[in-house]
């Protein structure tokens, strides 16, 4: 057999073995969520015709041609009882762009369409495309939004590094044709982590935006903000509220984000969002969770102190390291809900709960003190809580 033959079957092998791979909890938990045993997606999922030339006339060493460098920062969907996460996916040179992977299960078989999202540009092309949040919206289409970014047209001569984020907007019925509409227009020089809420609010499109100073510092702005817009097909936001506020020395003194779309619930709309600090080993991005008003989606009801879910173990490392960044999740009509999420830019994993059990969680985790001394009379009131049982 040629090179060419044997390492294509070599690499055929190990990659079906891979998708076949079945996943499993992470004994214990923590009561509120379940880990598993292994990422759902990372670079070696990517299907190998796209990154191998399978002509061995072209290719005599069935070598790599166009790699791929990481999988991440998934949104996700549930259609017809499947599971469906569209990814960032990184290739080798730096750009992003987005593709469909499918599950029964939703923890494992994750396997990508054969062709990645085909997403129109706008007038103004976009250089890099990331993090798509899907919403099932209730005007019947499916909205993806992402962030798009473009080199900063007023940076000074030579400076190739500033860049303006802005959120980007399309729709799609079925995941494979995706219409593209106009960017969302707001005050701020620049947006990420722009979310649509599924319901219209005063008869509005609502958004969770995040308004910010430059492309990496939250600056002056920054919080989770909130505002309206008349249409979808070009949004505009006039008013920005900030309704999740950045606060000194929290899981989000820096820079904070809505996550994925909330799920709505009886006690109200269930939130993960992402909050960043700073450290000597540089920013360190955490989830956390809270509870906002039925009826005003950007009022906040319950909001538990501390992290929901921080890297661990090999999570903590990867491109950008100790970073777990979600802006999908899947909340089922049995009450079933899988969080997707990455690990340090690199990889997916999946981290499953229920209503009840993130209802458990924010209804009864005690709000951050914001001091030492506050924080050790709350632990304290605990510890003889359960001393008197
Ligand atoms: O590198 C960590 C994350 O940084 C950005 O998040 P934020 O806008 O909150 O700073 C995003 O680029 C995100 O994709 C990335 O995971």
């Amino acid at each position: 057999t040629s090179v060419f033959q044997a390492r294509k079957q070599q690499l055929t092998e190990k990659y079906e073995a891979l998708i076949e791979l079945k996943n499993e909890k992470v004994p214990y938990g923590n009561g509120t969520y379940d880990r598993y045993q292994h990422p759902l997606l990372t670079a070696e999922h990517a299907p190998l015709i796209w990154r191998y030339d399978f002509n061995p006339d072209s290719n005599p060493y069935f070598a790599e041609r166009i790699g791929v460098n990481g999988i991440f920062n998934p949104g996700a969907i549930e259609l017809n009882g499947k599971f469906y996460i569209v990814a960032r996916v990184e290739g080798n040179d730096r750009k992003s762009f987005f593709a469909v992977a499918e599950s029964d299960s939703g923890v494992d078989g994750f396997r990508f369409w054969d062709h990645p999202v085909v997403l129109p540009e706008t007038d103004v092309p976009d250089v890099n495309v990331y993090d798509m949040r899907l919403v099932s919206h209730e005007d019947g289409w499916i909205y993806g939004l992402f962030c798009t970014e473009r080199k900063d047209p007023v940076a000074a001569h030579g400076d190739l590094s500033s860049a303006v984020a802005q959120c980007g907007i399309t729709r799609t019925k079925d995941l494979k044709t995706w219409e593209r509409l106009a960017d969302l227009k707001t005050g701020s020089a620049q947006q990420r982590n722009v979310v649509l809420h599924p319901e219209f609010v005063e008869g509005k499109y609502a958004f969770y935006t995040r308004p910010q100073d430059g492309f990496i510092d939250a600056g002056s702005g920054g919080g989770i903000g909130w505002g309206l817009s008349d249409t979808i097909e070009d949004a505009l936001i006039t008013s920005e509220s900030i309704m999740d506020e950045r606060h000194y020395h929290t899981i989000k003194e820096v820079k904070n984000g809505q996550g994925p779309a909330p799920i709505k619930t009886a006690q109200g709309w269930l939130h993960i969002a992402h909050g960043v600090r700073n450290t000597a080993a540089g920013l360190r991005y955490v989830l956390y969770a809270f509870l906002s008003d039925l009826l005003e989606p950007n009022k906040i009801t319950h909001s538990p102190g501390g992290h929901f879910i921080a890297p661990d173990g090999e999570e903590r490392v990867g491109d950008v390291s100790n970073v777990v960044f979600c802006n999908g999740v899947i909340a089922r009509d049995n009450g079933d809900i899988y969080v997707y999420y990455a690990s340090s830019d690199t990889r997916i994993h999946v981290a499953t709960t229920t209503v009840d059990q993130m209802l458990d969680y924010v209804l009864n985790t005690p709000e951050d003190p914001l001091r030492s001394y506050a924080c050790v009379q709350q632990r304290i009131s605990l510890i003889d809580r359960n001393l008197q049982l």
